[in-house]
C-alpha cells in the first residue's frame, strides 16, 4: 500500500526564504516540498500551506481519513489554537510536529504549545532540515 503523507504548514510560512533568513533560513516552502518528494519517491505526499486557521483544521480532518502520517508546522497557531488542538486530538494519523526555529528559545509566548500534546514527536531548531528529519524518522517507525 502506498504511504499517504500529509505535510501541513500554517500561517506566514509561505514567506519562507524571502524574509528573516537569520531565523528561518533561505529555503522556500517549494524547496522543502521538492526535497521531501525526492527523499520518499514511493510515498504520496500532500504538501500544503494556509494562513487560515479553519482551513488548516479542515486539512487535519482530511489527513485523519486519508493519511498514515501527518507532519505539521502549525506556525503561530501552535501557540494559540485550541481548535487546532482538538482537531489533532481527533486525528488518526501519526502526528509529527516540526518547527524551523526552536520556539522554546524565543519569546515567552512561544512556550505555550497546543500541538505538542497531540504529537508522537517534535523536531525544532534544525531549520528547514527538520521536515526531512521528521519524514525520515516517521518512515522508520
Ligand atoms: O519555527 C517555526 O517553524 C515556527 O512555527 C514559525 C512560526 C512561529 O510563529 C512559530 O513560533 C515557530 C512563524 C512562521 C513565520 O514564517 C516566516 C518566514 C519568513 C519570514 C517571515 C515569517
Amino acid at each position: 500500500m502506498t504511504q499517504q503523507i500529509y505535510v501541513l504548514n500554517g500561517p506566514n510560512l509561505n514567506l519562507l526564504g524571502t524574509r528573516e533568513p537569520e531565523i528561518y533560513g533561505s529555503k522556500t516552502l517549494d524547496d522543502i516540498d521538492q526535497q521531501l518528494r525526492q527523499a520518499a519517491p514511493s510515498a504520496e505526499i500532500t504538501f500544503r500551506q494556509t494562513n487560515s486557521e479553519g482551513e488548516l483544521i479542515d486539512w487535519v480532518q482530511e489527513a485523519s481519513k486519508a493519511a498514515q502520517i501527518l507532519i505539521i508546522n502549525a506556525g503561530a497557531y501552535t501557540h494559540t489554537s485550541v481548535a487546532l488542538h482538538d482537531a489533532l486530538r481527533a486525528c488518526e494519523a501519526d502526528i509529527y510536529e516540526v518547527h524551523i526555529s526552536n520556539p522554546a528559545a524565543r519569546e515567552p509566548f512561544r512556550t505555550t504549545n497546543y500541538v505538542a500534546p497531540c504529537a508522537k514527536a517534535c523536531i525544532a531548531g534544525f531549520g528547514a532540515r527538520g521536515y526531512l528529519m521528521a519524514l525520515t524518522a516517521a518512515l522508520q517507525e
